[in-house]
């Protein structure tokens, strides 16, 4: 089949530039094992729930509406599958079951070579939609078998694209393809569809879906759609692969990384107004740095975040930063054949880990683990860990996703396999960190439902801020659960922070008595903005300010004496400051720890957007 792994794509996504190695120490693999597989008492392989088939994206969505998550499973050579928990048998069922009587029947869409799925409100009624790619036949250049856009209407789940007036604008997608992801480009609540396209030659441009209001009558269950890349700008040919979303160089709006085979990859910097420019091309030495999602937690020194894919994962958590510091220890650096993403605070201690579902082709591959260790007063250190059960040496890795289906505060993790041979799914649990408290986050847009590529920001009493983005689509062919799960460990927090698309930003302290649930954080109406008005406690290195929300303290101004003599640079961070010497470094480098060599700058976005101008 022609989607052979490329490891090398996969190291370029993950860092588009390598400056320097930082001589760092790899602490060696943790014994303990990160995972347990339940599959068999989970999802047991059989035909209905678990069949051995080809699978490939795998999306969490609310399918039902009565609030839990369901698994929603791209089905390549079989169904697409629904996995509901069902908390009476502790295991997950398929809902889409082969009966032509049940409402989600159709989503089952046997006919469909499904490899990719996301879901999103495309119309403003509160609820997701849910998109599948479908590659019959074609792996670039034409398919023979539409997309499909799945609506929930007449009781039951209905195909939009093959709405008459959908097939008269031609809207639906013939385009072989591989990731879809959810972005609200201009902040409405209303969510379009990016669509990464396989072109052949000058066939098959990357595409975005969406509502087009004025033809669309939802009272008369009309809604029509259209596609506005060219006026997005973003209809380009490429190899699409991955595709991510969230405020990767905007401080709110929705920007769109585009991780492409045999070309250069996008990242659309958002206008502000739903245009998109391609920053990777044109934002001079930004186009150089590797750009972070994934595993921002801006806190510690550098206000860095993680290392990590272009195609986060994990409850969605898209950086705020660009790194020109490769930070990757030599073994995290090491090339595997590399399906999908996924980071997330598997044992809530705090340190996001990344996982690497693996793809073995032609020999045994198994996944891979690290945990990114932030560090008061240096770039963050990546230890390798230990897989357990999520090894799979011999699975067939092409999709997965996080989330906590028993609602036990632990993410659980997902993973589909196929390509080359039919596997079932498989599901494992953490095996560590049972006592750590979380606190799990859900905005909401103005419709009510998932807040896709807002931006999460905790603030807590001892270990700083810590950021997710709720997630659009990720870790290729994905999309996580729509949830901005902390870890905490024995820390607690003291406030949130959610930024939606539009730029609108809600603060509210958090109780002690709220600490490990799921908190809900509704859409600001007009006015409310900072309705908590009674102080915020920030935690160290933050503070509040008159409009309410929590700000980083510049220390270096507010103590100009902070620093040591034989380190007298001072050099805020995002919740910290680092002193260094006063070595002086050309442009884009800065001198390293201890003041012997210039290495590679780390900036912040905001850096970077002016050097993008
Ligand atoms: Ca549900
Ligand atoms: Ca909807
Ligand atoms: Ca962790
Ligand atoms: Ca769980």
């Amino acid at each position: 089949m022609a989607l052979s792994a490329d490891p090398g794509m996969f190291r370029m996504f993950l860092f588009l530039l390598l400056l320097w190695f930082l001589p760092h120490t790899e602490g060696s693999q943790r014994a303990e094992p990160m995972f347990t597989a339940v599959t068999n008492s989970v999802l047991p392989p059989d035909y209905d729930s678990n069949p051995t088939q080809l699978n490939y994206g795998v999306a969490v969505t609310d399918v039902d509406h009565d609030g839990d998550f369901e698994i929603v499973v791209a089905g390549y050579n079989g169904p697409n599958l629904v996995l509901k928990y069902d908390r009476a048998q502790k295991r997950l069922v398929n809902i889409a079951v082969d009966e032509r009587s049940s409402p989600y029947y159709a989503l089952r869409d046997r006919q469909g070579n499904a490899i990719g799925v996301t879901a999103c409100d495309i119309d403003g009624d509160g609820r997701e939609e849910i998109y599948f790619l479908n590659t019959n036949n074609a792996f670039s250049g034409v398919a023979t078998y539409t997309d499909k856009l799945f609506k929930f209407r007449n009781g039951r789940w209905e195909d939009v694209l093959s709405d008459e007036v959908n097939v008269a604008r031609g809207v639906a997608s013939l385009f072989a393809g591989r990731s879809v992801a959810c972005v609200d480009r201009t902040g409405s609540g209303r969510y379009s569809i990016y669509i990464a396209n396989y072109a052949y030659g000058n066939v098959g441009p990357d595409a975005l879906i969406e509502m087009d209001p004025e033809a669309s009558d939802l009272s008369r269950g009309i809604l029509a759609l259209r596609d506005v890349a060219a006026e997005a700008g973003v209809s380009k040919y490429t190899g699409g692969r991955g595709v991510s979303v969230g405020p990767i160089l905007s401080s709110s709006a929705s920007d769109i990384f585009c991780d492409n085979e045999n070309g250069p990859n996008f990242l659309f910097h958002n206008r502000g107004d739903g245009t998109f420019v391609d920053a990777a091309a044109s934002a001079g030495e930004c186009s150089r740095c590797p750009v972070l999602l994934s595993t921002p937690t801006p806190t510690g020194d550098s206000g860095l975040p993680a290392p990590s894919s272009m195609t986060p994962q994990a409850s969605g958590t898209v950086g705020q930063v660009i790194l020109c510091t490769d930070i990757a220890s030599p073994k995290f650096s090491m090339p595997s054949p590399v399906r999908t993403v996924i980071t997330a605070d598997f044992d809530n201690d705090q340190e996001l880990e990344i996982f690497f579902n693996n793809f073995a082709h032609r020999s045994s591959s198994a996944n891979r683990l690290f945990r990114v260790i932030r560090r008061e007063h240096g770039d963050p250190l990546i230890e390798e860990l230990n897989p357990g059960d999520a090894l799979e040496p011999e699975g067939r890795g092409t999709g997965g996703v996080v989330t906590d289906f028993d609602g036990d505060g632990m993410l659980d993790l997902i993973l589909s396999h196929g390509e080359s041979m039919a596997q079932p799914l498989s599901v494992f649990r953490g095996n560590q960190g049972f006592s750590n408290n979380w606190l799990r986050v859900v905005p909401r847009t103005r419709f009510g439902a998932f807040a896709r590529g807002a931006k999460v920001v905790l603030y807590t009493k001892k270990s700083g801020a810590h950021l997710r983005i709720i997630d659009g689509g990720s870790g290729y062919l994905c999309e996580m659960e729509p949830v901005a799960h902390f870890g905490l460990g024995k820390d607690e927090a003291s406030s949130v922070e959610v930024t939606w698309p539009d730029g609108k930003m809600v603060s509210r302290s958090v109780a002690s008595g709220e600490m490990n649930s799921v908190l809900e954080i509704p859409y600001p109406q007009d006015g409310d903005g900072h309705q908590d008005l009674a102080p915020l406690e920030c935690g160290q290195g933050f503070s509040q300010q008159e409009n309410g929300h929590c700000m980083d303290t510049n220390e270096c101004i507010q103590f100009p004496f902070v620093c040591p003599r034989d380190k007298p640079v001072c050099v805020n961070t995002y919740g910290s400051y680092r002193c260094r010497t006063n070595k002086r470094c050309s442009r884009g480098y800065e001198p390293n720890e201890d003041g012997t060599a210039c290495v590679g700058r780390t900036i912040l976005s905001s850096d970077c957007d002016t050097l993008a101008e």
